[in-house]
């Protein structure tokens, strides 16, 4: 468990997930809303910058390209910055959301996801360092330009993926 130390109770009648900016369908999704959309499952292992990795996890949730058919991410759209309810946030370009193991996760191991670990929903992006997933996710804003998240902004790199050892820019 790594984050900022907030973890944001979950009130299923008020939550929401937002998705806004440059898209052709801004989306205000409620939890009921979100889980009745198509489900997907991918496992996969998770690296943080702080050395350590854990191995073999089974997320559930909503294929973030599912979103995408959703939202219509207009041709301006080049960048995703991921908001949370402990008000982090992290950026991505949208170039590097577009495989199938990108996922709205909300389950981990088949059990609602743990609030320790994000819950009620997160996005997972195996291939990159674990800043770039984001825990308690309440809102997906798609930009033309580039905004630093948290940890971007205080020095992290903008992709981060550890295979390329892109920790710090
Ligand atoms: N909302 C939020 N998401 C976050 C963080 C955070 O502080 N707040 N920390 C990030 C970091 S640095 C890591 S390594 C992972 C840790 O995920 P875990 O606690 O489920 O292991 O969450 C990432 N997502
Ligand atoms: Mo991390």
């Amino acid at each position: 468990v790594l984050d900022l130390g907030i973890h944001p109770p979950f009130d299923e009648a008020t939550w929401r997930l937002t998705v806004a900016g440059a898209v052709a369908r801004p989306l205000s999704l409620s939890w009921a809303e979100f889980r009745a959309l198509p489900r997907a499952e991918q496992v996969s292992d998770f690296h943080c910058v702080t050395t350590w990795s854990r191995y073999g996890l089974r997320w559930g949730g909503v294929a973030f390209r599912t979103l995408l058919e959703l939202a219509q991410p207009t041709p301006a759209a080049a960048f995703v910055i991921q908001e949370c309810a402990d008000g982090y946030t992290t950026n991505l370009p949208l170039a590097a959301l577009q495989g199938a193991a990108i996922l709205l996760a909300d389950t981990l191991d088949g059990q609602p996801l743990p609030i320790e670990h994000g819950g009620p929903l997160r996005l997972v992006v195996p291939p990159l360092y674990g800043w770039k997933s984001a825990k308690f996710l309440t809102g997906l804003r798609f930009q033309a330009q580039d905004t630093p998240g948290f940890w971007e902004l205080r020095g992290y790199h903008d992709l981060g993926d550890p295979w390329e050892g892109q920790r710090f820019r």
